[in-house]
């Protein structure tokens, strides 16, 4: 829960104005109210750690609804407990593809996507020097364009999974408990986006993600770091600075130190502590496009650190294909050109080159061209070898 000061310091003004005389008064006046300034921006830049179920009841506590406009507005990440989905959904999900994870390499390597789709199956992610940052597992909502279609995806959408997934063959339950992880974690986005429409007191329906909302998983495993300390985050990112494409994102993060880093408006870097049983809600850029920008997309990062290997897993979720996404009723649409209409349907299947584009090593997009697997090799003196 998020903590407010009591005020109780107010009477204190006056109490100075006895003894301090009318000059002394206009610069204590100054001082405190420096101080309730650099509070309020202080108290702004928190991440609040909100109590879903006492934040959507009838009488939510006093300056929670407030201080998750605050957070909305101006940080892009909230965290959530008393989420809804089970905590053992989220130890079974995390001990299964933990087991996948520290397979030995050859056995992980048979689990990159056949045709080298960036969002499918296994990959290892080295940095300039081929020292692993980041192993990735990653989970399309649908197995098959079949499954997608036989679930109410439109014919014409449904070849945005003729990459299937890849499930390992020695563990027959990971799937069920993935999937099952999908579906909790998009009916907690709904909640998460109802939330932010009662904190803009507009109406609770307004950010809809629709009948068949479209979700991804991607679990990230980032090895402790065990390269010299220059003493600078920027020379130990481990995922670099970036905002997710989706409406929101629902995260859970383990670890043993703060990794993961927010930028508030300002531009300064938040960690975002770990708190146990807490998920982490990413506003992604949809939902700025949604209003117009007047809700930012959670701008953040991850920084190497800890003495084990740090784990999150990610579930993007976006409205439905078949969505336009536009700044809404209540978000007057300006003349902004940054805020045009987009299908999402053509929103995420653009995003696959622009990520290979942005993100992608030369052996990587050749391997996506030709619908081969890619595996990145690593150094010899990296972590995991
Ligand atoms: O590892 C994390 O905490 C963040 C992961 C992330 O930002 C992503 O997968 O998009
Ligand atoms: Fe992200």
């Amino acid at each position: 829960m998020i903590t407010e000061d009591s005020g109780a310091r107010a009477p204190r003004i006056i109490r100075d104005h006895e003894v301090l005389g009318e000059a002394g008064l206009v610069s204590m006046v100054e001082v405190l109210e420096t101080r309730c300034e650099r509070r309020f921006r202080q108290m702004a830049d928190q991440i609040p750690v909100v109590d879903l179920e006492a934040a959507l009841g009838d009488n939510a506590p006093d300056g929670l609804l407030g201080a998750v406009r605050g957070a909305a507005e101006r940080i892009g990440v909230i965290q959530v407990i008393n989420h809804g989905v089970p905590d053992d959904l989220l130890a079974d999900y995390s001990s299964r593809i933990g087991r996948v994870l520290s397979l030995p390499r050859a056995d992980k390597a048979r689990l990159a996507s056949p045709g080298g789709h960036p969002y499918r199956g296994w990959r290892q992610w080295p940095d300039d020097f081929g020292r692993l940052e980041l192993e990735r597992y990653n989970v399309a909502q649908f197995d098959t364009p079949a499954d997608a279609r036989a679930a109410g995806v439109p014919a014409e959408y449904a070849s945005l999974y003729q990459h299937p997934n890849v499930w390992p063959p020695d563990d027959q339950e990971l799937r069920g408990v993935t999937f099952r992880y999908l579906d909790a974690a998009r009916q907690l986005a709904g909640r998460v986006l109802g939330l932010y429409a009662r904190a803009l007191g507009i109406a609770g329906g307004t950010f809809a993600l629709g009948a068949l909302p479209h979700v991804r998983l991607t679990t990230n495993d980032y090895p402790a770091w065990s390269y010299p300390d220059t003493g600078s985050d920027e020379d130990k990112l481990l995922l670099l600075e970036h905002a997710d494409d989706s409406a929101v994102t629902i995260l859970s993060q383990e670890g043993d130190y703060q990794g993961l880093q927010v930028q508030p408006a300002d531009g300064s870097w938040l960690p975002v502590p770990v708190v146990p049983g807490a998920l982490q809600v990413f506003s992604g850029e949809l939902l700025t496009r949604w209003t117009g920008g007047r809700l930012r997309a959670g701008r953040h990062r991850v920084v190497a650190g800890g003495t084990m290997t740090r784990r999150s897993t990610a579930v993007f979720c976006y409205p439905s294909l078949q969505t336009v996404v536009e700044p809404l009723a209540p978000f007057a649409p300006g003349s902004d050109g940054d805020y045009e209409p987009v299908l999402v349907w053509d929103h995420v299947r653009r995003r696959v080159e622009a990520y290979l584009a942005d993100y992608g090593r030369p052996e990587q997009k050749a391997a996506w061209r030709h619908g081969k697997p890619y595996v990145a090799d690593l150094s010899e003196t990296s972590a995991g070898r």
